[in-house]
């Protein structure tokens, strides 16, 4: 690749990557021998929630106002950034004994 092609894609990627880490944090959520953790998440709108699926069977984030339903595969990772400000109980629809709570600020 030459260099005139490298230069702007660094530039930009630069550009946007500062914006991103001044303005949203990214929180890492373990599912793992069926249990949410950490089970409780302080965070703001913009921000984004990594779930990791530790298990060999799969899961879901479930709100229970709606919000959201990430379904975890076995051994898989899935992000979900937030859009909603909110205290916002969650479980796995598999495993209802799963439970945490995300706190979003607006
Ligand atoms: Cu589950």
């Amino acid at each position: 690749m030459k260099p005139r092609w490298i230069v702007p894609v660094v530039v930009a990627g630069l550009v946007s990557g500062a914006s991103i880490s001044a303005l949203a944090a990214s929180f890492q959520i373990s599912m793992e021998n069926l249990e949410i953790a950490p089970a409780q998440v302080n965070a703001k709108v913009g921000d984004t929630i990594t779930w990791v699926n530790k298990d060999v069977f799969a899961h879901t984030a479930t709100a229970r106002n709606g919000d959201f339903d990430v379904t975890l595969p076995p051994k898989k990772t899935v992000s979900f950034t937030l859009k909603k400000a909110g205290t916002i109980d969650y479980y796995c629809r598999f495993h209802p004994n799963m439970k945490a709570v995300l706190t979003v600020a607006p």
